[in-house]
């Protein structure tokens, strides 16, 4: 459920730094042959080819998507390299994709308060670089990088009592700034230099969308890739949220955004507007009522947390068409694979950061053979984490046989239990131990 923090009471300068097309550029760096080249990175499985998980540039101008599979991809574009993820214990091992997405927290952590969201995502809340340097003349300051960046409205803004369409460095620049958006044209600066450090220390391009809020920076910052930055200042985000459909904010995207349409009939974020904030909290609670009120205006305030190391550790695998599980026994040799990977990874954040985590969660993508209608979702369960592989292999199987049994109770309706039991199909299985925490020391 989306929290409804309160808006913050000071202007903040918030990036979202996303970096292009990850493995691929993990892989060209590896490679450096494939630099240049249309490159894809496809999964470990090599049914049609395997599937591309990332897609390079390149590869994208010649047509080929991440939903396809390697042999679709190489259909479209021949001449595309396609690179193989790394293997161990015959699944995925993103250990170097992982590392790489450290090398670059590492450098953007010098800026200012580091998230790292996601293996190539991280916000920046860099309101304190931002007021220091917004003192000094800006004009000697803007980078031919900063002076790149995208604004969003810009080419609306009219400037002086001219016509004239202003150029970034002017809008950076301009002596009537408000506050807000002279924070903005700092943070913009800040972080062309930082992208910089990241480019020359570690290889890899990113992009950014930088704002005063984090669902503002999230949003912007996939608006101009790759190896961009995009601005949002506050008097764009009307405009910017009116025809964005709902489905684009991360936590509209599943059950909440399907009721909003259904029941109030919202499409956009700016559809939204046209209800009182006690209508959405009669429908949705108080809580997410405000926090709707707020979203569709662009308020946002959440923080960014002071955490550079993952929030949870995962180890998954799918088993698509033919390689779909069908018996208990295999699944369980599964879980078994996710259990040791996923146990080696408890045991490197024990060691290296002294952390522990408290819950295992199962997840697994499951349907009925030959059934044309779809099917329930197999509901992801989770109990609290116990260490060693033997015991999580015990408390994940006795996870997923409860969701099992509920997932074929569902499916029972009119047909006999044993012709329903022994037809379900798993493509996909992953096991995350989440809730982690700083391991107590222990008094001697
Ligand atoms: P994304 O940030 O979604 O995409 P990307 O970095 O490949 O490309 P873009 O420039 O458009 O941001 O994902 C980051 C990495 O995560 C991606 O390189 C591969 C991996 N990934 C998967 O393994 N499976 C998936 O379904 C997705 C979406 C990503």
């Amino acid at each position: 459920m989306p929290l409804a923090r309160r808006p913050a009471s000071r202007i903040r300068v918030i990036a979202h730094v996303d970096l292009d097309c990850f493995y691929v550029q993990v892989e060209q760096r590896r490679q450096p042959q494939l630099r240049g080249k249309p490159t894809a990175v496809i999964q470990y499985n090599s049914w049609k080819g395997g599937a591309c998980i990332a897609v390079g540039y390149e590869a994208r101008k010649c047509g080929v998507k991440r939903s396809m599979r390697g042999d679709a991809a190489k259909a479209v574009c021949p001449d595309l390299n396609l690179v193989q993820v790394p293997v161990l214990h015959e699944k995925a091992d993103l250990s170097i994709y992982r590392d790489a997405g450290s090398e670059v927290v590492a450098v953007l952590s010098r800026v200012g308060k580091c998230e790292r969201a996601s293996i190539d995502e991280v916000y920046l809340d860099v309101t304190e670089a931002a007021e220091r340097l917004s003192s000094k003349d800006l004009s000697t300051l803007v980078s031919e990088e900063a002076s790149t960046s995208h604004i969003v409205g810009l080419p609306q803004v009219r400037w002086l009592e001219s016509s004239a369409k202003l150029g970034t460095k002017e809008w950076f620049c301009r002596p009537d700034a408000s506050r807000e958006d002279h924070l903005l044209a700092c943070g913009a600066i800040i972080i062309a230099d930082i992208r910089l450090a990241v480019l020359a220390e570690t290889e890899f391009t990113c992009s950014a969308g930088v704002a005063h809020n984090k669902m503002l920076a999230k949003l912007s910052s996939g608006m101009h890739k790759p190896a961009q930055q995009t601005l949002v200042p506050s008097s764009a985000v009307e405009s910017l949220l009116a025809t964005l459909p709902i489905s684009k904010i991360g936590k509209l995207g599943g059950k909440l955004g399907q009721e909003l349409e259904g029941e109030l009939g919202v499409k956009t974020v700016g559809d939204l507007l046209q209800f009182s904030e006690l209508k959405l909290q009669d429908m949705y609670g108080p809580n997410t009522g405000t926090w709707l009120w707020n979203t569709a205006r662009g308020i946002n305030g959440d923080e960014v947390q002071d955490r550079t190391l993952p929030k949870s550790h995962s180890s998954g695998k799918t088993f698509p068409g033919p390689r779909a599980l069908k018996t208990l026994e295999t699944v369980v040799y599964w879980l078994k694979e996710l259990a040791e990977t996923l146990q080696l990874r408890l045991d490197e954040d024990l060691s290296q950061n002294n952390r522990t985590a408290h819950l295992l969660t199962i997840h697994a993508s499951c349907h009925i053979v030959s059934r044309a209608t779809e099917a329930p979702k197999f509901s992801s369960k989770s109990r609290p984490l116990r260490y060693g592989v033997d015991k999580i292999v015990e408390d994940s199987r006795y996870l997923f046989e409860r969701s099992l049994h509920e997932f074929c109770s569902h499916q029972s309706a009119g047909k006999e239990q044993s012709e329903i039991t022994s037809s379900w199909a798993v493509t996909g299985l992953s096991l995350t131990a989440s809730n982690i925490m700083a391991k107590p020391m222990v008094k001697t």
